[in-house]
């Protein structure tokens, strides 16, 4: 059996889109009954469920706010984000570049979950990374926003005794749905919306979510559930990102498991080596995006995240942005390398080159944003 066959109905409705009249009915209820029941899937079977959602009295503490960065093109803020639980604070550090345009516009912004070395968002800007182009993003009209994601949660398995984890879960044995780090990093991606939504220089109505391989991960699963965030674009996020379970190459569920332990709930590791049990498959956690537009971007010497399967999911996840009224990925087949697809609900490109973000994905994710965010 081709493993097509095998992946779970994207959207029982999506067949409706062709009649006007039906397809409004099936938006209707593909908001109203099949979103909540995706999104309790992956919760149950993947990422685990988060104890809290957001705190009853969070601290914003704007530590800094200085202007003259970039040239004088930007303010830098530095806001301290604090959330008491049962079990202690969480303190989330964002680092904030708003473009100063000398007019009271408020500036769209991305909001980055940095995964690798902090010095990849130096706040002095002595160094300057592709990794988070802070300056492009700048001139571009964006803010930059940054926080990194072992503020929200420990990236190594700790037992989940600090950060969000050690904060908030509830004493006793964990659940088998206990939420991950992923999905701690995810939470605290919505945690630092509720401080841009307050911060003046932002427009809230236009705040992207991105990020990298683990960070993608996140960023997917922190955009699928939080419908505040505009755009979501994950870059080389791979098994338990953007790609297809059923049938990838590279990094499986078992792999990921094994390597990571501390990732997703006790409850996926039922499904190493058994991808074909899982009641969903990534396509429908993209599908939980739309309508809102989506990037999704591989690479061509990234086998182990399995760019294939990362555009199988863009494809079949289509009939959901064409449910909710707009066209998904805007091609059928996989498109050469460096030959972004832009037009549809569902952006996508294939970078020549290795596991990595660069300059490159980040100037096609503003190319995307000013079609699809600002336009
Ligand atoms: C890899 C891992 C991937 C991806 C990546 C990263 O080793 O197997 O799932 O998350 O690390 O975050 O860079």
């Amino acid at each position: 059996m081709h493993p097509h066959a095998r992946i779970p109905e994207p959207l029982r409705l999506a067949e409706h889109a062709a009649d006007e009249a039906l397809r409004r009915r099936a938006a209707e209820s593909w908001r109203r009954e099949e979103r909540p029941r995706l999104l309790e899937l992956f919760r149950q079977h993947i990422y685990g469920r988060a104890p809290v959602g957001r705190p009853g009295s969070p601290r914003f503490d704007v530590t800094e706010e200085s202007g003259g960065w970039m040239n004088g093109t930007a303010t830098r803020k530095r806001i301290e984000l604090s959330f008491d639980g049962p079990g202690g604070t969480a303190v989330i550090r964002l680092l904030l570049f708003v473009p100063s345009t000398g007019e009271p516009q408020k500036a769209p912004a991305f909001l980055f979950l940095c995964n690798r070395e902090r010095a990849h968002m130096d706040p002095d800007r002595r160094e300057r990374s592709g990794f988070w182009p802070a300056e492009d993003l700048v001139a571009r009209g964006y803010a930059a926003a940054v926080f990194h994601v072992e503020d929200a949660d420990p990236d190594y398995d700790d037992g989940f005794r600090n950060g969000a984890h050690g904060a908030f879960d509830p004493p006793g044995p964990r659940a088998d749905d206990a939420w991950g780090a992923i999905a701690a990093w995810a939470w605290g991606a919505s945690r630092a919306m509720d401080y841009l939504e307050t911060d003046p220089g932002i427009d809230a109505s236009r705040v992207a979510l991105a990020g990298h391989s683990r960070g993608g991960k996140a960023a997917l699963w922190g955009g699928a559930q939080d419908e505040r965030f505009a755009l979501v674009a994950s870059n080389n996020s791979g098994s338990t990102g953007a790609a297809i379970a059923r049938g990838k190459a590279g990094e499986t569920i078992a792999d990921i498991n094994r390597q990571f332990p501390h990732w997703f709930c006790e409850r996926y590791k039922r499904y190493n080596g058994k991808e074909d049990d899982l009641p969903v498959d990534q396509h429908q956690l993209l599908a939980l995006i739309a309508p809102r537009p989506l990037y999704v971007a591989s690479a061509t010497e990234d086998a182990w995240a399995d760019p294939e399967a990362e555009f199988m999911a863009c494809v079949l996840a289509s009939p959901a942005y064409r449910l909710l009224g707009r066209q998904g990925v805007s091609a059928e087949l996989r498109p050469a390398p460096d030959t972004p697809l832009t037009g549809g609900g569902i952006g996508y490109h294939l970078r020549t080159g290795g596991h990595d973000l660069t300059r490159y994905d980040w100037q096609r994710f503003m190319d995307y944003a000013d079609l699809h965010m600002r336009g």
